[in-house]
């Protein structure tokens, strides 16, 4: 079954994929301001008319919609769709404020699918596969979406949802998962279970599908080094469908945006302006298939860069990177930008497990930073002199990458909480103020 590989959309050319762009932009736009008062008022305020978003070129003119927007429109400000055509909600594991509440038509579904199933082949599945879904269920889009893309490819389909992880082992080597799909820390916390539990070999799994928090090239590595797999990036937000939004194929080398549904662009996050391939900013998405919450410029505070060089596969869709972080998650520590990512990469490299958390606070009006960081079983020592060595070693190398020092303290294997969806890195004290 090949229909969700689909050469001629995925390796369209640009003139095809642009004018498929321009002629949904102009319907979407149309479409929001015929059904949603308050995208009207946006654009009026913003002088603007649907005729005046004549093509995918216009699309700078029209305001960007931030989580404030969605929030004020909380819960059906922004819904386009009467709601007897919505079949389901999903909403955002939001940590402040009120919580963003995604409508979908069950065209919304079938598209959202359609894009997972994509994903899903991208990475070599076909209906021989049998896929292991340890996102969460429930108002989180990663497992829904996930199981939906798998049913339509034809797979084998285990609804595992997220932890137990005593049964997610029991299920994989009974069932002979193929194909992985979890957030990365779960995958990596899998891995060492499996170690532990001496399951290691029994494991048939080929290939993992892993997003919903960003991981580094490293954590890569490992992974696919403890699971015996290739691990592949997948992206997306509750506010544009959720998973799906762009996924890895076989190069490994960025993520293949789907262009026939989304517009992406690369903003300065400072001064909103556009900026060209290959530069850094916030990621910024408009949604032109969506019909019940279809949204324009929306800006997911994600940071990245876009490339549309020849990717290997043969897909022309452009390629997102790995981002970064958000740029919520970024830390100003003494003047210094500092991503969770980078600390990460450097644990990894030198030899430590992605098992880490950073604690910021202030004291005397200076920035405190603090990471602990566990050891690998390999390494583990309380010899007070080995253990000072270890950490310096690590303060140095953060230092190169980071340029500021912090303060390591070197904790025992399995001392820091592993989690099963999204990880929590960062505990920012200041912000507790
Ligand atoms: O995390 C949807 C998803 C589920 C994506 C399963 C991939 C797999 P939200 O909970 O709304 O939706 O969170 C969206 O998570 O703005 C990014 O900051 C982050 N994120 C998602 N995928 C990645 C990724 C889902 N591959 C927010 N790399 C986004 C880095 C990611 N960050």
């Amino acid at each position: 079954m090949t229909k969700y590989y689909q050469p001629e959309i995925e390796c369209a050319s640009r003139e095809q994929i642009k004018a498929w762009q321009d002629e949904r932009l102009v319907k979407q736009v149309k479409h929001v301001w015929d059904n949603v008062p308050y995208y009207r008022a946006k654009m009026e305020a913003a002088g603007l008319t649907p005729e005046d978003i004549k093509s995918s070129d216009d699309l700078h003119k029209l305001p960007f919609v931030t989580k404030d927007d969605l929030r004020e429109c909380y819960p059906y400000g922004l819904l386009a769709k009467p709601l007897d055509e919505c079949v389901k909600i999903h909403s955002t594991s939001g940590t402040t404020g009120k919580r963003v509440v995604a409508f979908y038509t069950q065209h919304d579904v079938d598209l959202w699918e359609d894009c997972c199933a994509r994903a899903i082949m991208a990475v070599g599945g076909t209906e021989e596969d049998v896929v292991h879904v340890a996102y969460g269920y429930g108002l989180f889009t990663g497992g829904a979406g996930l199981n939906g893309g798998s049913h339509k490819v034809g797979c084998l389909t285990l609804p595992m949802s997220s932890g137990n992880t005593d049964r997610q082992l029991q299920f994989m080597t009974d069932l002979g998962s193929t194909i992985l799909c979890c957030t990365p820390s779960y995958a990596a916390y899998l891995g060492e279970s499996a170690k532990e539990a001496g399951l290691t070999d029994k494991l048939k799994l080929k290939a993992g599908i892993f997003g919903a928090e960003a991981w580094t090239e490293e954590m890569r590595h490992d992974i696919e080094k403890s699971l015996g797999i290739k691990a592949y990036d997948i992206y997306g937000l509750t506010e544009l469908s959720g998973p799906g939004v762009s996924f890895e194929c076989e190069a490994q080398k960025g993520m293949h945006i789907n262009e026939d549904h989304f517009i992406a662009e690369i903003i300065n996050p400072d001064t909103g302006e556009v900026l060209p391939e290959g530069e850094k900013g916030e990621l910024v998405f408009t949604s032109i298939t969506k019909e019940a919450f279809p949204l324009l410029r929306y800006r997911t505070k994600d940071i990245c860069m876009l490339t549309r060089e020849k990717c290997s596969c043969g897909r022309t869709h452009v390629k997102m990177a790995k981002p970064m972080g958000r740029s919520d998650d970024m830390m100003i520590i003494r003047g210094v930008n500092v991503f969770p990512s980078q600390i990460e990469s450097v644990l990894l490299e030198q030899g430590f497990p992605p098992n880490y958390q950073i604690i910021v606070d202030r004291v005397n009006n200076t920035d405190t930073f603090d990471i602990n960081v566990e050891m690998p079983p390999e390494k583990f020592t309380d010899t007070v002199r080995e253990v000072t060595a270890m950490e310096k070693q690590l303060v140095a190398a953060l230092k190169a990458m980071l340029g500021i020092v912090a303060k390591v303290h070197l904790m025992a294997p399995k001392s820091i909480q592993r989690s099963e969806g999204k990880a929590v890195r960062i505990i920012d004290k200041r912000k507790l103020y």
